[in-house]
Formats: structure tokens, C-alpha cells, sequence
């Protein structure tokens, strides 16, 4: 059997492209028109879907109440809520960046379980209340870079990364974090289905290194404009790290495990020369196919009004990231 060349984020990009996307989803599966044309089981689900978003969306978040520490505010304009919950990469609801914000409500987020485990000294398991309850909320107001090659500017509410994994108590072997999103083909089209779900392997799996993942940056996110995520963008749990491409952000997570061994990452596993592990946003290191020097500005305008602004080193972060990297050859650790 021919063996097929997994999705990359390229291959799904311009949001003006709707139709043309289809096809070249379809081409890259190595599904030509003659195949389309024949009237299969498999086929009808496909096409159905692809006309389908027409499902009713996600009640809106629930207010949170949360703090705004100075540090965490930013001068810069803010892409519009809109866009920041209608605009969304989550494969699992299909490719396009409309299709999560139409197809996400299925997902069950209420009621949850976060089990954190492995190399720690107390294991312990949140549930939905949990999430935003245990510990004080915060606003953080973050430049988002998506390896794409476009970026917004994200008021997300959530808490530190930090404070959690120090309750659990990592022990002197752990050297990693390792995430997975939720698992539930009956939930997650794309779970179910290679042509809906971009031929990644699920569950979604991310991974961070130790210092990395205790860093008072990385942020376990619960909300996002004053209100809880909507599906489309992670609920009821997610991950920011504002330093890295917008794939390290895992969406939706159900466990986190401390590791010993550097832990499987979802588009590295797919495309392992274009997507690396550490995926710091560096706008010296192209991607193979594109480069990452500038990035599109994601505002209030349309497809025509196109801004784009230079790409940051560390997207901005690396008077307090860079130490991270010191020694560390970001080309080759791309
Ligand atoms: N489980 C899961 N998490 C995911 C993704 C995904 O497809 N599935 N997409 C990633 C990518 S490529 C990006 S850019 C961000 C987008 O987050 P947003 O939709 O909230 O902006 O989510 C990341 N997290
Ligand atoms: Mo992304």
C-alpha cells in the first residue's frame, strides 16, 4: 500500500482557500476524484461532514473571576474574541479554522478528570471544579505565534504551570511533562476519522522539558476573555507557552506525567524534519517549506487586509526565557 505523507500545518493554512483546502486534503490522502465519485459508506460520512458545520455551537464561557497582575498586562492591541474563538487549530473537529468553533460542542467537558502522575511523590487528580478553584486565577495577556506563520495577541486566564506540578512533587528523576489531550472517538471526529482528523495519531500528545514546564510563563489555561474556553480552544484545560509554536499549546488535557525519557510529541511524530521538539518561535530558523522571519497579524479586518509585522526571537519572551537555551544549538533544536 502506498505509504502516505501525514499532514502538515501548511497544508491547511489560508482560510480563503475553503474549497481548494478540501481538495488538496482529499489529493494528499491520495484520494483522486475517481474515488470520490464512488458512492461508498466511507465516502457519504466524508462528504457529509465537509457540508456539515451546521451544528449548534458551544453555549457561551462561564464568567470567571480572576486578578490582573501588572506584570502579566501588555500594551498591545488584542485580537478581537472573534477571532480568537472563531479562528482555531484542533484537528480533532476537523482541518479547517472554522470547523472547531462549529463542530467542538460535542465534546463533553463537564465533568473532567486531570490526573497528574509518574516520577512524583504524590500523584493527584483534579476534577472540573478543581481546574478553577485550586488555585488563584490570573490574567495573562500573551502574543500567540502559530508555526503557520500567523499570530494574535490572547488575553488567557489561567495559573501557573508551576504551582501544580510543585503540589504533585516531582522527584529527583524527572526530567520531562508529558500531556495528552482526551480521547473519545465518539466525541472527536477526528479521532474516528484519518480524513476528518488530518492523519495525525491521537490522542494529541505534547511534552515539555522540566525547566521549561516550571517556568512562571507556561500557563495551565481555564479561560479566555473574562470567560471559561470554549471547546474550540481547549476546555475545559489547556496549555500556553507563549515562548513556543501554538502546536505545543495542547488543547483539552486529561493527564500530565513526569517523565524520565523525553516523551512522543503529535506533529513531531507526524513530520519529524518539520516539527521539532522544543518548537521555540525563532525567526532565524525557517521552516522547511516557509519562512519564519514575519508572521500575519490575525485582526478586526477580513482576508484582504493583510498585516504582517516581524517575527520575535522566543515571540518576544527571550529576556526571560532565553537562559533556558544557553549552550543549546537552536538550529539544530529547532
Ligand atoms: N489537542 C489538540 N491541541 C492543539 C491542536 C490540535 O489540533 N489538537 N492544535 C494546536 C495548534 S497548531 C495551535 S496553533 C493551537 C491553537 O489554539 P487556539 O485555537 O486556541 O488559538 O492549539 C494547539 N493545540
Ligand atoms: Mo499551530
Amino acid at each position: 500500500m502506498k505509504k502516505i505523507r501525514p499532514f502538515t500545518e501548511a497544508d491547511v493554512t489560508a482560510e480563503s482557500a475553503f474549497f481548494m483546502q478540501r481538495r488538496q486534503v482529499l489529493k494528499t490522502l491520495g484520494i483522486g476524484a475517481a474515488a470520490l465519485s464512488l458512492p461508498t459508506a466511507a465516502h457519504a460520512d466524508l462528504l457529509g461532514w465537509f457540508k456539515g458545520n451546521d451544528r449548534s455551537p458551544a453555549p457561551p464561557g462561564k464568567p470567571l473571576e480572576f486578578s490582573k497582575p501588572a506584570a502579566w498586562q501588555s500594551p498591545l492591541p488584542q485580537t478581537p474574541e472573534a477571532k480568537v474563538i472563531g479562528y482555531n487549530n484542533f484537528y480533532e473537529f476537523g482541518l479547517d479554522k472554522a470547523d472547531p468553533a462549529a463542530n467542538a460542542g460535542s465534546m463533553k467537558t463537564d465533568p473532567w478528570t486531570l490526573k497528574i502522575g509518574g516520577e512524583v511523590a504524590k500523584p493527584l487528580t483534579l476534577d472540573h471544579d478543581d481546574l478553577f478553584n485550586r488555585f488563584p486565577l490570573e490574567e495573562r495577556i500573551y502574543r500567540m505565534r502559530c508555526v503557520e506563520a500567523w499570530s494574535m495577541v490572547v488575553p488567557w486566564i489561567g495559573f501557573p504551570l508551576q504551582k501544580l506540578l510543585a503540589l504533585a512533587e516531582p522527584t529527583g528523576s524527572a526530567k520531562y511533562v508529558a500531556f495528552e489531550t482526551r480521547y473519545a472517538p465518539e466525541e472527536m471526529p477526528g479521532q474516528k476519522d484519518r480524513f476528518i482528523g488530518g492523519g495525525l495519531q491521537y490522542p494529541y500528545v505534547e511534552g515539555l522539558r522540566l525547566d521549561e514546564a516550571m517556568h512562571p510563563l507556561t500557563l495551565l489555561t481555564v479561560g479566555v476573555y473574562g470567560k471559561t474556553l470554549p471547546p474550540q480552544n481547549g476546555a475545559p484545560v489547556r496549555l500556553t507557552v507563549p515562548w513556543k509554536y501554538g502546536f505545543k499549546g495542547i488543547k483539552s488535557i486529561v493527564s500530565i506525567t513526569l517523565t524520565r525519557e523525553r516523551p512522543p510529541t503529535t506533529w513531531h511524530l507526524s513530520a519529524p524534519d518539520e516539527y521539532g521538539f522544543y518548537a521555540n518561535v525563532n525567526p532565524h530558523v525557517d521552516h522547511p517549506r516557509w519562512s519564519q522571519a514575519s508572521e500575519r497579524v490575525i485582526g478586526a479586518g477580513g482576508i484582504l487586509d493583510v498585516q504582517r509585522q516581524p517575527t520575535l526571537l522566543f515571540n518576544g519572551y527571550a529576556d526571560e526565557v532565553a537562559s533556558l537555551y544557553h549552550g543549546l544549538d537552536l538550529r539544530e533544536n529547532f
